[in-house]
């Protein structure tokens, strides 16, 4: 039964983006972005040119905690997310991985489910991530008091799409077929990620993470069918198994580019906040989420490159139509490369000075 968000949650907080996930609508919207730290940031850059490549920067504390930390400087972000990768969960679990400067993300591909089966396992893996659990206590003890420390990993097929491809993919064309043609031998796949998954959940909050995000990427390349199966089903019981450890820890689900079916999500309660990605109508979310989500997006990231009064006029229509309840603003999707530093600052003043007309 899903559980009613206004019925369980706990007393306000004084942190707006924490509050605005438990359900209080706050007068000033809160605001966080996904990417918020990366290669737009100048600091960033240079910090990530003193790391032995991208993996050694998201393994060492004392960068991590530095880069996290960068955009809440910068803009008073209401949500410092963990400096991490959602490929972090197949690396623990004993997959080789790499990053290849403008090739992305590289994994030694999992080729068979036998293969799966004889190279990943569970044992060692909070060893493996220590590192990560220590970079939210670095990061927990020097944020400012009102802003949220927000935890994150990839979901089941969005990360088990990257461990059977190899990297990025176009079509999903091996990770598909994995799925059609060995459904068992896939979900033995899946079920290994929602067990990691909601264990290292789990762990990041034991270690001072104050809400979570899980990341569906890519499930809008699956039929609908497919997204009930393999991203709302693992989804679900990861939300569950972190709310029984956790019940007071809210849950922001991003299932990317699902359409119709996210209504599903919504009312399933499988989370605490839904996370729109820029395919969807706000006044739809208004409409059929709000009622018991709070919702969080979904500001086309390119709106943010190109700035200006284009920007302006998409950021006030979002906040006219969903800051009527809890709501919090994000782009729907990550701030890319390419953004200008200061349209990020004139966002975040614009939600600000929104909020308190
Ligand atoms: O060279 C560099 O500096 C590496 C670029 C980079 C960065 C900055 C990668 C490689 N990952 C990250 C950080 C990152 N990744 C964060 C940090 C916290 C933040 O500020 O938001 C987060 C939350 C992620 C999550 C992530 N990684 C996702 C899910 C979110 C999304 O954008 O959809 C995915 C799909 C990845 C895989 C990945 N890692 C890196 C890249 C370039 C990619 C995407 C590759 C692809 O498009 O397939």
């Amino acid at each position: 039964m899903p559980v009613d968000h206004a019925a369980s949650r706990p007393a306000e907080t004084g942190k707006p983006l924490l509050d605005a996930l438990h359900g209080y609508r706050q007068s000033v919207p809160p605001i966080w972005l996904m990417r918020q730290a990366g290669r737009y940031l100048p600091e960033y850059r240079e910090l990530r040119a003193t790391a032995d490549g991208f993996l050694d920067l998201c393994f060492t504390p004392e960068k991590a905690i530095e880069v996290t930390l960068q955009p809440i400087r910068r803009y008073q972000m209401d949500g410092a997310i963990l400096f991490s990768d959602i490929l972090v969960i197949p690396y623990a679990l004993g997959q080789k991985l790499w990053f290849t400067e403008g090739v992305g993300p590289q994994l030694e591909a999992l080729e068979t489910p036998r293969d799966a089966a004889q190279r990943l396992s569970v044992t060692g893996m909070h060893e493996t991530l220590a590192p990560v659990y220590e970079t939210l206590a670095g990061v927990k003890a020097k944020l400012p008091r009102e802003t949220t420390l927000l935890g994150f990993a990839g979901a089941p097929w969005t990360v088990g799409s990257y461990m059977i491809e190899g990297g990025s993919s176009r079509d999903f064309f091996k990770a598909k077929q994995w799925m059609f043609q060995e459904p068992e031998a896939f979900q033995a796949l899946i079920d290994l990620l929602v067990e990691a998954t909601a264990d290292y959940l789990c762990a990041q909050i034991d270690a001072g993470a104050e809400a979570v995000q899980v990341f569906d990427s890519w499930a809008g390349s699956l039929a609908p069918d497919d997204v009930v199966r393999w991203s709302l089903n693992p989804l679900r019981q990861i939300h569950d198994k972190v709310k029984a450890r956790h019940p007071q820890t809210p849950v922001i689900v991003f299932p990317r580019g699902v359409g119709p079916v996210y209504q599903r999500y919504a009312d399933q309660g499988i989370g605490d906040a839904l996370g729109l990605d820029t395919g969807l109508p706000a006044a739809w979310a208004r409409d059929h989420v709000q009622n018991r989500l709070t919702v969080q997006g979904n500001l086309d990231p390119l709106r943010v490159v190109a700035g200006g009064e284009g920007m302006r006029q998409a950021t006030r229509e979002l906040l006219d139509t969903l800051a009527g309840r809890p709501y919090v603003f994000n782009l729907g999707h990550g701030v890319v490369p390419q953004t200008p530093p200061e349209h990020v600052g004139e966002l975040v003043e614009l939600v600000r000075s929104h909020g308190q007309r």
